[in-house]
């Protein structure tokens, strides 16, 4: 188990550094935030002679934006300004330097530790520490020293160190949809920690009447291929504009579709802006490997969760060769 204290004292010595810039994925969600933000407040409380400035883009999914903006400690929407020193750079939650938000600080960084669960994690950084697992605050949970985290916890207000670490394996394991006994076993510690559940869920339904709708709309232009195996929802740039359907609304589409009983993978088409197309792919985790079929065209994620964005102008000829690579992919699994 990597040992989170160690390292980064270590590092930060040796650099001779008082500086720290924690950074996650471009259109964070809420592992990206909780895992961002729960190292930022163990830091700020258990190495006060550290500055410690976590950075979020603003597209971060509605939910986990109410709690950050109660945050009493951290701006993080707010560019890092490291007043000309050196800093030590932490990034949690981002496989590829492609998707960092906040790349220039990392670029210039004096010293740089990873924390991520991407399978398609690039091993950058000096130190890059990788585990396949739920949530990237799953290890973080698991990189701290309890006594520490426990201390970050109960000497702050909500939202606490320990707060956002539950929030982070929350959002990735689909409100315990998908978690393991370990993960629970982590939550019940985090909840010892002071953590109140009822509050940490009000992150994960932010529906209104008018999203519900939309979603009830896309859900019905669903297409069925592959024996019925596959369903996926494409928009393009004018449908999008015409409905107001905003890309955080959109790709719940995927999940949705992939989660019915008769579905093995649910895809997403999104013109974000003129033919560049986030795709977003959802399977069982059995089936097919999504990671896998996406890295073939420069994408990637999770086995059962993983995202593309692609400039073409010929978007049926993109969706035909996925679509073919799935066909190939599945018919060499024997079932
Ligand atoms: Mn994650």
């Amino acid at each position: 188990m990597f040992n989170f204290d160690s390292t980064f004292k270590e590092m930060m010595q040796s650099h001779n550094l008082d500086t720290v810039i924690i950074l996650g994925h471009m259109n964070p969600d809420g592992d990206a935030a909780g895992s961002v933000m729960s190292l930022a407040h163990y830091i700020h409380v258990n190495y006060p002679q550290y500055k410690v400035m976590p950075y979020l883009a603003e597209t971060l999914e509605r939910g986990p934006k109410k709690l950050v903006l109660e945050d009493k400690v951290f701006t993080p929407f707010e560019k890092p300004d490291t007043d000309g020193k050196p800093y030590c750079v932490i990034v949690c939650d981002n496989a590829t330097l492609k998707r960092m938000v906040g790349l220039e600080y990392f670029r210039a960084a004096a010293a740089s530790i990873v924390v991520d669960h991407h399978a398609s994690n690039e091993g950058y950084g000096d130190v890059n520490w990788t585990k396949v697992s739920e949530a990237c605050a799953e290890n973080v949970y698991h990189m701290l020293d309890k006594d520490l985290l426990r201390k970050a916890a109960e000497a702050e207000t909500h939202p606490t160190a320990a707060d956002y670490i539950y929030l982070g394996i929350l959002h990735d394991t689909g409100a315990m949809a998908r978690a393991n006994r370990g993960i629970l076993l982590a939550l019940s510690d985090l909840l010892s920690m002071g953590v109140d559940h009822q509050e940490l869920m009000k992150t994960m339904n932010c529906d209104t009447l008018d999203i519900l709708n939309k979603r009830g709309e896309l859900v019905r232009s669903a297409k069925r291929v592959l024996d019925g195996n596959v369903a996926y929802v494409m928009i393009n740039e004018k449908e999008r504009d015409e409905n107001k359907i905003e890309y955080e609304d959109f790709r719940k589409i995927g999940s949705i579709l992939r989660d019915c009983e008769d579905i093995k993978l649910g895809f997403t088409m999104y013109e974000e802006s003129k033919n560049v197309w986030r795709c977003s792919f959802r399977s069982d985790g059995k089936w097919i490997d999504v990671n896998e079929l996406l890295q073939f065209f420069g994408g990637g994620g999770h086995v059962s969760a993983a995202g593309l964005k692609y400039r073409t102008d010929n978007v049926e000829g993109l969706k035909k060769q996925i679509l073919d690579r799935v066909a190939e992919m599945t018919a060499t699994v024997k079932s």
